[in-house]
């Protein structure tokens, strides 16, 4: 049946299934759609909750009033359709205030803004329970290097997360923070444009165990990078915070596509590594319709997402029990205690045993360890004629 259910944890932002179909070179193809009627659509189509960044539901020009009306309002409707907040995040991209940067901005009043602006935002998701802040620089990067802040922009950066790390114990908030990399779009560069450059860059931070990552399928594709190899490495380093699902041709425009839409093999080994690892944060689409659509096309575009995520759901499991499949990777591996043993935990015993051992390198290379055949019943698998 492939109908979602909260249990499965679908979320999406009120900036995508919002998104109105505006693009750099044609006006909006759609009307917005107040946020109380978003929410009890996606309840109707299952999903578990929605995200927002502060002005998706406060105009940033609001006043208190106005923002208390608003907040109450969005409250009701959580209540009524029984949705959460999982997550919040601000927007440092639209204003032209931020049109060189936020954090990373050359102009010192800039940077101090969007501290100010993400406090707020912090207190805004907080008064939901939203639990993981994340971070998407959008405009933290340059043209222009002649302005030689590259190193500035890291310290930058640093200082400012330090600082809302900071803020949210000082407030008690218990936020998870997670930083979102993309590689280009809206700048001409990006700073920490992948995900290994962002696990690279937490390391750097005064807290880095409150920070992990938000991988973005699109950003990482757009990079020309693996999206499953992206993710394997975040969970690998316990940093996989939250996740951006979506697709993407790579070497395009930043497309947002419908999960699925492009790329179904990276697609389902993605929902492989979140199902099997323990991954247990919510699956986030952050992705639009498509500008043809209407918005009758925007809610087939969300039921589309959770639908193919729950069909390759159901195709992990199947993956997982096909014998066939299962035989051909225990066949794919070579193992050998004693090599095994000896390869790991250094003792110069060891490093001695290995240096003298005599390897059969022509039988090494002649192995052929069956990949054509894994790989097509897995393409058999993902076709459904298994
Ligand atoms: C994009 C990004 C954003 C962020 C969002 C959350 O390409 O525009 O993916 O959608 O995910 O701002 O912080
Ligand atoms: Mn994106
Ligand atoms: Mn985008
Ligand atoms: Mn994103």
């Amino acid at each position: 049946s492939f109908q979602a259910t909260p249990a499965d944890k679908f979320t999406f932002g009120l900036w995508t299934v919002g998104n109105v179909g505006r693009d750099p070179f044609g006006e909006p193809t759609r009307t917005a759609i107040d946020p109380a009627a978003i929410l009890s659509k996606l309840a109707e189509l299952g999903a578990w909750g929605v995200n927002f960044h502060d002005n998706d539901l406060v105009p940033i020009d609001a006043s208190a009033s106005e923002r208390d009306a608003i907040v109450e309002g969005f409250r009701r409707a959580l209540q009524e359709t029984g949705l959460c907040v999982p997550m919040a995040t601000t927007n440092l991209f639209t204003d032209p205030a931020f049109k060189d940067g936020a954090f990373t901005s050359a102009d010192a009043r800039v940077r101090a803004y969007a501290l100010q602006k993400t406090m707020r935002a912090m207190d805004l998701g907080a008064e939901f329970g939203a639990k993981t802040y994340v971070f998407w620089g959008g405009r933290e990067g340059t043209e222009v290097d002649a302005g030689g802040k590259l190193l500035d922009a890291m310290s930058w950066f640093r200082d400012s997360l330090n600082f809302l790390a900071e803020y949210s114990e000082d407030q008690g908030y218990g936020y998870k923070f997670a930083l979102e990399p993309k590689p280009n779009e809206p700048r001409g560069d990006i700073f920490l444009p992948t995900v290994g450059s962002a696990l690279g860059f937490i390391a750097t931070l005064d807290k880095p165990q409150m920070f992990g990552v938000n991988p973005e399928f699109a950003h990482e594709t757009m990079a020309g990078l693996s999206f499953p190899h992206a993710i394997a490495q975040a969970i690998d380093a316990g940093k996989l915070f939250h996740v951006d699902l979506n697709d993407q041709k790579m070497g395009r425009f930043d497309q947002d596509l419908r999960f699925g839409a492009e790329n179904l093999k990276s697609a389902f080994f993605t929902v492989y590594l979140l199902e099997t690892s323990g991954y247990d944060g919510p699956r986030h689409f952050d992705a639009h319709a498509l500008r043809t659509e209407d918005e009758a096309g925007v809610w087939a575009f969300a039921r589309g997402c959770m639908r193919t995520y729950l069909v390759l759901k159901e195709k992990v499991r199947q993956f997982r029990e096909d014998a066939e499949i299962q035989a051909a990777i225990e066949a794919y591996r070579v193992r050998d205690a004693e090599l095994e043993g000896l390869s790991k935990g250094y003792s110069r015993d060891k490093a001695e045993a290995l240096k003298s051992r005599a390897f059969d390198r022509g039988e090494l290379g002649r192995r052929g360890p069956g990949l054509e055949h894994l790989d097509q019943l897995v393409t058999d698998l993902l076709l459904g004629v298994r």
